[in-house]
């Protein structure tokens, strides 16, 4: 098949100039080194002022207010089943549009975002989920199967539409099966203000896990045995393996700084981010700008984001550095942990770093530390809930004698074909046990979720449609722990850890109704039950749903269902 490199090449040119075209004339044509650089799209918004957004700026709540731009940025995206090589071994993928990672979605904030997707893949259904995103009010458009829709089947079109009231880094991915980690994921860029001032931005750098196996063939191992030591990794999907392949590199040019977008898109890695002899200036976790704050590493877990600024300052102790993901050896094993590497070269230089591993503690997988992340947009938790749950997290082995994950002592389970919104606009008012729901009825409420583990393994907790804040996380049990509850400006995001034999305490409140998934985002575990849903205002979900809509994907999923076999194997989610 197409050799990779070069696909991505033509990828990105062919990209730039859809873009180009696509997006209106008051747009920014893209901030990828490869594409015409024009930084700001906003006035004001300048190298020596990241802070400001055209009638905007850094304080503005996002929560309440956002620009009015009046642009729509309109993708068409075909799930392809090709060959990809990333680190040179050739290996079957499920894609968008034949590229790992996918393209890149890339709007204003305020801006619409239109995505048409279509299924050519024969084998599978699909949905595709916009991570983190708030989908302010507009439910239908999350893209979880068994949830807010049924699966597209394989020759059908969906198309999701939302607002990007939110601005900053992410990804979006197929929540349908383990498809994400077959291929379906690709970065979202939605430009804004920052926290601190850069030159130049060099857009998403995904970090994943990579096997030469496809993550359905390993799954029954996952199931039966547990989780399979992956073979590698890749930053930005590409690496080195053995003779094959070769390294994400990046070029800066000394005395300049450098905006890099972090997303850890892995299907079960933690990873501790550096970069040789450099110290990172953190800027944003998930959607959230925060107080700047500089390590020399940076611990990321599943699903979680960090935009981080670069100075190009080191020029005087080498030309070319080593950029590493290593994968945290608490909670991640990996066949080729000290390799996951990208090259970051000064000015023109070409050539292949000799700087050594830094010497560094890992800190079990825990993520960065609760105080060095503080919101800019300060906002308070509520200082008590309304209503609030305690559950456990724990494995047990099935009659079939394969692992399901519990929480609270339920093991999720949902059907593609019947979706909670489906239920919901029918008034079915019964949930079955298994679907995990939690309503939560009242405009504005808050609620409390206290999350806690015996066993030594972290856990990346992820929660659709909305920020939340972290109250609280430790070692040990919840009780005694007895942990003072911080409601004053606390950590704010959308993907949180559960450290290994502890508890993780987190608020949120009632203001976007829907169905919204909550979730482990280890692969494994979104598949074995990790999971359960938030039912909000179900009363004013009705007049956001498309009926139509909804019955023709399921429509759709039912007629392929009658002529194919179709076996659910997992959790539905
Ligand atoms: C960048 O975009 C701004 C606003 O649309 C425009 O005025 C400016 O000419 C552009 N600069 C370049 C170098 O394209
Ligand atoms: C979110 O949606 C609600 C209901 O439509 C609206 O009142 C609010 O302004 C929206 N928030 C943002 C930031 O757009
Ligand atoms: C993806 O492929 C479709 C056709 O298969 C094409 O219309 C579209 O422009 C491509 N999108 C991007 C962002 O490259
Ligand atoms: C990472 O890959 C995506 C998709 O190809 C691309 O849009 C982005 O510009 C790449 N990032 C860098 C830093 O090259
Ligand atoms: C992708 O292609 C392979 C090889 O032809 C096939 O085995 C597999 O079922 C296809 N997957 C999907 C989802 O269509
Ligand atoms: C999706 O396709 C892969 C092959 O590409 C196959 O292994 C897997 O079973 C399919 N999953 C479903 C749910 O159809
Ligand atoms: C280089 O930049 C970093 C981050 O801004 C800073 O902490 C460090 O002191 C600078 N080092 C030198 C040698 O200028
Ligand atoms: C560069 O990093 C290496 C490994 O951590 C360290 O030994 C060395 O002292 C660093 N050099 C400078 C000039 O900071
Ligand atoms: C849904 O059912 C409940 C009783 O089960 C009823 O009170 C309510 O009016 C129904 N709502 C709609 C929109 O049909
Ligand atoms: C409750 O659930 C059962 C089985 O799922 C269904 O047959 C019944 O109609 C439901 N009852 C109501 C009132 O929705
Ligand atoms: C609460 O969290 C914020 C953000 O991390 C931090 O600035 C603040 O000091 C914490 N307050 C307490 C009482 O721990
Ligand atoms: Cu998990």
């Amino acid at each position: 098949m197409t050799n990779p490199a070069r696909l991505l090449r033509f990828f990105a040119l062919y990209y730039s100039l859809v873009e180009a075209a696509v997006l209106s004339e008051a747009r920014s044509p893209g901030l990828s080194p490869r594409a015409s650089s024009n930084a700001s799209a906003c006035t004001g918004n300048t190298a020596n002022d990241r802070s400001v957004w055209c009638d905007y700026d850094i304080s503005t709540n996002y929560y309440d207010e956002v620009p009015d731009t009046g642009v729509t940025v309109e993708y068409w995206f075909e799930l392809q089943n090709v060959t990809v090589s990333p680190d040179g071994v050739s290996r079957n993928a499920l894609t968008v549009n034949g590229s790992f990672p996918g393209p890149t979605i890339e709007a204003n904030w305020g801006d619409t975002v239109k995505v048409h997707l279509v299924n050519s893949l024969t084998n599978n259904g699909t949905s595709l989920h916009f991570h983190g995103v708030r989908q302010n009010w507009t439910n239908s458009m999350d893209g979880v199967a068994s949830i807010t829709q049924c699966p597209v089947a394989p020759g059908d079109s969906i198309t999701y539409t939302w607002r990007a009231t939110q601005y900053g880094s992410s990804w979006y991915h197929s929540h349908f099966s383990l498809q994400a980690w077959e291929g379906v994921l690709g970065g979202i860029l939605i430009h804004g203000p920052a926290t601190a001032d850069y030159d130049v931005d060099l857009g998403i750098v995904f970090l994943n896990d990579w096997d030469h196996q496809t993550v359905d063939e390993l799954y029954s191992y996952a199931e039966t045995q547990g989780p399979p030591t992956l073979d590698t990794g890749l930053i930005n999907g590409t690496n080195v393996w053995e003779d094959g392949g070769s390294y994400f590199e990046t070029s800066m040019e000394s005395g300049k700084s450098y905006r890099m977008r972090l997303v850890n898109g892995a299907a079960d890695t933690h990873f501790d981010f550096m970069i040789d002899n450099h110290t990172m200036q953190v800027i944003a976790s998930d959607f959230v700008p925060i107080l700047p704050y500089y390590t020399d590493v940076l611990s990321i877990g599943m699903g979680q984001r960090y935009d981080i600024i670069v100075n190009a300052n080191m020029s005087d102790v080498a030309e070319n550095f080593w950029i590493r993901a290593v994968p945290d050896s608490y909670c991640s094993e990996n066949d080729n942990s000290n390799h996951i590497r990208g090259i970051l070269h000064y000015d023109s230089s070409t050539g292949t770093p000799t700087t050594s591993y830094p010497d560094y503690d890992e800190n079990n997988c825990a993520g960065e530390s609760s105080h060095n992340i503080v919101p800019y947009l300060s906002i308070d938790a509520g200082s008590s809930a309304s209503s609030s749950d305690d559950m456990a997290v724990t494995i047990e082995k099935n009659s079939a004698n394969l692992f399901k994950w519990y929480i609270g002592g339920t093991t999720f389970l949902v059907d593609w074909s019947d979706p909670t919104a489906q239920q919901v606009l029918d008034n079915t008012t019964n949930f079955s046990d298994s679907s995990a729901v939690i309503e939560l009825s009242t405009a504005d409420e808050w609620y409390y979720l206290i999350i806690e583990t015996t066993l030594a393994v972290p856990h990346p907790i992820h929660i659709h449609g909305h920020d939340f804040w972290i109250l609280a996380s430790g070692d040990g049990t919840y009780a005694s722990a007895a942990p003072a509850l911080n409601t004053s400006n606390p950590p704010r995001r959308d993907v949180a850890m559960l450290p290994g034999s502890g508890y993780l305490v987190i608020a949120l409140i009632a203001d976007n109704p829907g169905a919204w998934l909550c979730h482990c985002h280890i692969a494994w575990h979104t598949s074995e039950g990790f999971d359960l849903q938030f039912v909000e205002r179900k009363e004013e979900m009705l007049d956001m749903y498309d009926a139509t809509r909804l019955q023709e994907t399921c429509n759709g999923w039912d007629e392929y269902v009658e002529d194919a076999d179709v076996v659910q194997e997992d959790s539905g989610v």
